[in-house]
């Protein structure tokens, strides 16, 4: 285990030097993430056109890294590969990691709060290497013990884990039944983003309007309107409208993305890095008269349904994981990966605008464009500074019964 400790002790030096030289490191995970989020967002919607996605990449793989961190021979390369690890020099990506985590993590101000809590469940009658206990922190992570022998025990110690790391914002991280006398090791992963905009909708002019699903079906929900000015590009090949909302402090923004037809598909299906950094670069701050649904999504994701579609299987395997660099003994295997992600967005704009204000009726003359969400559309939320997409998803359909278009 000593290069376990090493990396530990690189960790407290980089800390004491304050970050320097990361740039570069930054950059090369910033790729790499991108690239494991496409291809992540690619498996996640296979085979249900119609289903809301919604997951933390940057979070995702901080969970998988601080597996790696236990993880060795072809277990360890099987997540190298899938997260693009290997992209960054070796034994440098634990820390330019744990760097990003300070960066971006467990931000609190009024305005915008970001928090993502990883932990480790283990049996307790497993022996857990002090050296991965210690290196776990690099992630302001820990390990802690359960009794899977007592399952709802179990999970009602690690519900009550996310609960508190997310200030109750996420307080069934695992259903019941999630776990049984055959668990030996859980990994755990809750974020909670809460922003206020940069520049705040205006509540009295939010309206319940049709939320087209589909040609044919629509969903009742609350539109949130301001014309104001905002960072907007239009691809034409894909009849692709982008648009970029800075949350308050302008460190991360959400960006948009939505085709003017219901061919969300085609965009999906061009969705690369290269493409994605060229629509983001032709963004220019315009006017635009912006309609967006309030939308609030919840989601948890088992990775371990859609990891060995990328090919992270020996993990999950019993026979073939090698975790030695957690426990000793050989037998121990991953069972599960929980992520659970809450997101809410709507005018915050409580500051109850005094002001009656005119609902603008009249479409302008001049080349405003209108920027309307109602129809399924992408959405991201990044952090600015270092590209990294904090949160990517797909709302197809909000909260709501489904009607056919006529009965509304
Ligand atoms: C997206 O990328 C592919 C592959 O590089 C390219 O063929 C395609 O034209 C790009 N699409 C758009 C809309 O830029
Ligand atoms: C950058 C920014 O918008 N900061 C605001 C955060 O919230 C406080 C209090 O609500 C405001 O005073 C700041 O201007």
């Amino acid at each position: 285990m000593q290069f376990l400790y090493a990396i530990v002790m690189l960790l407290v030096l980089d800390a004491n030097a304050k970050i320097i030289d990361t740039s570069e490191h930054v950059e090369k995970l910033s790729e790499a993430n991108i690239e494991f989020t496409l291809n992540l967002y690619k498996n996640l919607i296979e085979g249900d056109p119609m289903k809301n996605v919604m997951f933390s990449p940057v979070s995702i793989s901080a969970a998988l890294a601080m597996t790696h961190l236990g993880a060795k021979g072809k277990t360890a390369k099987q997540i190298d590969d899938a997260f693009m690890f290997s992209k960054i020099e070796d034994g440098r990506f634990h820390s330019a990691f744990g760097e990003l985590h300070g960066l971006l993590f467990d931000k609190a101000s009024d305005n915008v709060t970001v928090k993502s809590s990883n932990r480790v469940f283990a049996d307790k009658k497993r022996k857990v290497l002090e050296d991965y206990k210690n290196a776990l922190t690099v992630y302001g992570a820990k390990l802690e013990n359960v009794d899977f022998k007592t399952p709802s025990n179990a999970v009602k110690q690690i519900n009550d884990w996310a609960s508190d790391a997310t200030n109750g914002k996420i307080s069934n991280m695992l259903q019941d039944d999630a776990v049984d006398s055959n668990t030996a090791l859980i990994v755990a992963n809750a974020v909670y983003f809460r922003g206020d905009w940069h520049s705040k909708f205006n509540e009295m002019q939010t309206e319940r309007r049709a939320f087209y699903v589909s040609h044919y079906k629509i969903v009742e929900t609350p539109f949130m309107f301001q014309r104001g000015h905002f960072k907007y590009a239009y691809i034409s090949e894909l009849t692709l409208q982008v648009l970029e909302m800075d949350y308050a402090g302008k460190d991360y923004s959400m960006v948009l993305l939505m085709p003017e037809n219901f061919d969300l598909a085609k965009v999906e299906a061009n969705l690369n890095h290269a493409n994605l950094t060229n629509w983001l670069s032709a963004l220019k701050y315009k006017s635009v008269d912006l309609s967006v649904p309030k939308f609030k999504l919840e989601e948890t994701l088992q990775l371990q349904e859609v990891l060995p579609k990328m090919g992270v299987t020996d993990l999950f395997d019993r026979q073939a994981c090698d975790l030695t660099g957690i426990s000793k003994s050989k037998d121990l295997n991953v069972d599960q990966i929980v992520h659970k992600t809450v997101l809410e967005v709507d005018e915050q704009g409580s500051e109850a605008a005094a002001t009656t204000t005119v609902r603008i009726q009249a479409r302008s003359l001049n080349s405003r464009p209108s920027f309307v969400a109602d129809h399924p559309f992408l959405w991201a939320i990044r952090h600015r500074q270092s590209e990294l997409l904090i949160f990517m998803g797909r709302l197809s359909r909000p909260e709501g019964p489904l009607l056919d278009h006529d009965e509304f």
